[in-house]
C-alpha cells in the first residue's frame, strides 16, 4: 500500500468513515546556499518525492483529533488549548503535536480560520536527517487548514507561516528554505529563492543528471540548539562588521575581499562561521549560470567546496556524513557529493551521471557499510510538485 491508501484505510478504521480530503506536503534536499537562507542569502533546493500525507474531514467543531500513524500515538487540541501548548485535558503537547499545533496558532494569529479536524498522517520522509520532515508535517496540515476554511492563500504566504510557526511555537530558529521547498517545489525543477526578496524562479537539471540522496542514518539530538548558535554567530558577525560598514544588514550585503578585509576584527570562532556564509552566498551566485549552461562537472565542484566549508568553517557536519562524501565524490559517475540541510547528522546529496546512477548507489553503499557497519538508505530522487489537495 502506499501512503494515500495507508491514512485512508486508518482513517476509516479509527473515524468509521471516509476521509472527506487527502493532502500531502513533500520534504526537500538542498543542492546549494547552505546555512544562508537566514543571512538573506540564494538557496538551490528541490522538493523531493517523499512527503507526508494525511486523510482529513472536518470534526464540526474547534477540536481536532490528530492520529500520527508512525507513531501510533493521538493528540486532541483546540483553538484555546494551543495557546498554552496543551492539549484539551491540559496535558503539554507532546514533540510531534508541537508542528500541527504551531501551524494551527499561526495560521489563527493570521486571522485566517482553522477548523476542527479529524486526522490521519503518515510520512515517508525520514525524521532528523535533514530533508525537512518538520516542514512537510507544517506544509501538509496548512493545507489541509486550508481546503477546510475555504480560504486561499500564496503558497510562499504559507511557508512564511510555517516559518513562523517553527521559530516561534517549536523554537527553532529555521530560515524559509524548507518550507518555501515544501510549499512551492515544481516537478523536475531546481527552485531558486532570493531569501531576502523572496523572489524564486525554476532551474532545469540536465536530463540526463540524477539527484541522489544518502542517508547516513546516523541522528544527532539537540540539533536545534547547536543550529540556534551558528545563527547567533551570524548576527554578532553583523553587528561587530557593522562598525565598519554602517549600511550592512546581514552577511549578504558584505563581498567576500571586503569580508577578509575586516575579518579580524571578529573572534576568532565568529570569523569561521561568517567566512563560511559570505563564501557559499558567492558561490551559489556563481552556480546559477553554470546551472543555465548545463555546466555540471563546474557546479558539482561547488558541491564539494560546500561540503568542505560546512564541515571546516561552519562547524555542521559530522563523521558519518564527512566520510559519505568522501567516499562518493571519486566515485564514477559523480560530479559532486556534501551534505545536505541543516546538517550535524542525517544525508548527503549526490549529483550523479544518469546511467551511471545504479552502479554509483551501489558502490557508495557497500563502501559505506564496510567502513562503519551501517546499512545506509540510498534514493534517487525526483524533483517533485510541492504542497497540493488530491481530494
Ligand atoms: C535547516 C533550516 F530549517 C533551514 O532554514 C536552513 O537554514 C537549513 O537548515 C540550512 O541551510 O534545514
Amino acid at each position: 500500500m502506499n501512503l494515500q491508501e495507508i491514512v485512508t484505510a486508518e482513517f476509516e478504521k479509527r473515524f468509521g468513515t471516509t476521509p472527506a480530503h487527502i493532502a500531502c506536503a513533500p520534504g526537500r534536499v538542498n543542492l546549494l546556499g547552505e546555512h544562508v537562507d537566514y543571512n538573506d542569502g540564494f538557496v538551490l533546493p528541490a522538493a523531493i518525492n517523499l512527503a507526508t500525507w494525511i486523510a482529513f474531514t472536518a470534526s464540526g467543531t474547534d477540536t481536532s483529533t490528530l492520529y500520527a500513524f508512525d507513531l501510533q500515538d493521538e493528540t486532541v487540541f483546540n483553538r484555546q488549548s494551543i495557546l498554552s501548548k496543551t492539549d484539551i485535558d491540559g496535558k503539554p503537547l507532546s514533540e510531534w503535536a508541537r508542528y500541527p499545533a504551531g501551524m494551527a496558532w499561526a495560521l489563527q494569529e493570521k486571522g485566517l480560520a482553522v477548523k476542527g479536524m479529524k486526522a490521519v498522517f503518515s510520512s515517508d520522509v525520514p525524521r532528523g536527517a535533514s530533508l525537512s520532515s518538520s516542514a512537510s508535517v507544517e506544509m501538509t496540515f496548512g493545507t489541509a487548514w486550508k481546503q477546510l476554511g475555504g480560504w486561499s492563500i500564496d503558497p510562499m504566504q504559507l511557508a512564511l507561516i510555517g516559518q513562523r510557526a517553527e521559530n516561534r511555537y517549536v523554537g527553532m530558529n529555521c530560515g524559509i528554505m524548507d518550507q518555501f521547498a515544501s510549499a512551492c517545489g515544481k516537478k523536475d525543477r531546481l527552485m531558486l529563492l532570493d531569501c531576502r526578496s523572496l523572489e524564486y524562479r525554476t532551474l532545469p537539471l540536465p536530463p540526463d543528471v540524477s539527484i541522489v540522496i544518502a542517508d547516513t542514518t546516523v541522528r544527532r539530538t539537540l540539533v536545534s540548539s547547536a543550529y540556534n548558535k551558528r545563527r547567533e554567530s551570524c548576527e554578532e558577525a553583523v553587528r561587530l562588521l557593522k562598525q565598519k560598514i554602517p549600511s550592512l544588514n546581514s552577511l549578504r550585503d558584505i563581498s567576500v575581499n571586503d569580508f577578509e578585509t575586516f575579518a579580524d576584527i571578529l573572534p576568532e570562532e565568529t570569523a569561521m562561521r561568517a567566512r563560511h556564509v559570505v563564501n557559499e552566498i558567492e558561490r551559489t551566485s556563481k552556480a546559477i549560470p553554470l546551472l543555465e549552461s548545463g555546466d555540471i562537472v563546474a557546479f558539482g565542484k561547488l558541491m564539494n567546496e560546500c561540503h568542505a566549508s560546512l564541515r571546516d568553517l561552519y562547524g555542521v557536519s559530522g563523521p558519518e556524513l564527512d566520510l559519505m562524501a568522501r567516499l562518493a565524490q571519486p566515485i564514477k559517475g559523480c560530479y559532486g557529493a556534501r551534505q545536505t540541510g541543516g546538517g550535524f547528522a542525517g544525508c548527503t546529496v549526490n549529483l550523479v551521471k544518469k546511467d551511471m546512477t545504479e552502479e554509483f548507489s551501489k558502490t557508495l553503499a557497500s563502501q559505506y557499510e564496510k567502513e562503519t557497519n551501517l546499512h545506509p538508505a540510498v534514493y534517487i530522487c525526483e524533483a517533485s510538485e510541492g504542497a497540493r489537495v488530491l481530494i
